[in-house]
């Protein structure tokens, strides 16, 4: 049977698996079935890595990857496993959607999203320390070629760069100050170099 889901509800249903959240098992569990197994949650060792699966919904087929890594607490000297990428497959047509990548304290420093769900990556998000956004890469097109780039400082946005020509390079710079465009420079004749600016008029 397949679920219907607003992919909204689903994302927050996947959100829940990573913090010890469980559903109760519909299945039939078969007598050596341990307990995580009938959760739906599997673990097997991929290289340096451990990655442990989550089918959230029971239909044989996960949803959720988690990749750890073996560590030492600093503070305990004993050995801890700490996360080092989730994958989700929202739309549960078997391919990752969203990818989140951890640094060692647990916080998310990249995320790459597959709006589509076409496999390709449309957009990727890079976090500070604080999880605060600090550069934005969006496939426009969802052909997954970058096309335009949003630089932020302290969460602002304060530069947009665009590949208007689909040539692979940066032919219009955008300068944003206080949420309103301050200026714009063209590259006109393709040499990465502007040659045209336009300025916010009364600035
Ligand atoms: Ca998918
Ligand atoms: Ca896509
Ligand atoms: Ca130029």
């Amino acid at each position: 049977m397949r679920r219907v889901l607003a992919p909204l509800a689903l994302a927050a249903s996947l959100a829940l698996a990573g913090c010890g959240s469980s559903q109760a098992a519909s299945q039939k569990a078969g007598p050596k079935q341990t307990a995580e197994e009938i959760q739906g949650i599997h673990e097997k060792q991929e290289g340096d890595l451990t990655v442990k699966t989550f089918d959230l919904f029971h239909e044989g087929k996960p949803d959720v990857w988690e990749y750890s890594k073996q560590a030492v607490d600093p503070k305990t000297g004993k050995p801890v496993q700490i996360l080092v990428r989730k994958e989700m497959d929202l739309n549960d047509d078997g391919k990752v959607d969203v990818w989140r990548w951890y640094n060692d304290s647990g916080a998310v420093v990249k995320e790459a999203l597959d709006l589509d769900f076409d496999g390709k990556v449309d957009e990727i998000i890079y976090f500070d320390e604080k999880g605060v956004p600090t550069k934005k890469e969006l496939a426009l097109d969802f052909n997954g070629k970058p096309n335009v780039w949003k630089f932020y400082e302290k969460g602002k946005l304060v530069r947009k760069e665009r590949d208007t020509k689909g040539t692979g390079r940066v032919d219009t710079w955008e300068y944003w100050e206080g949420g309103k465009i301050d200026r714009i420079g063209i590259d006109t004749d393709g040499d990465g170099v502007v040659d045209q600016w336009i300025k916010r008029s009364g600035s």
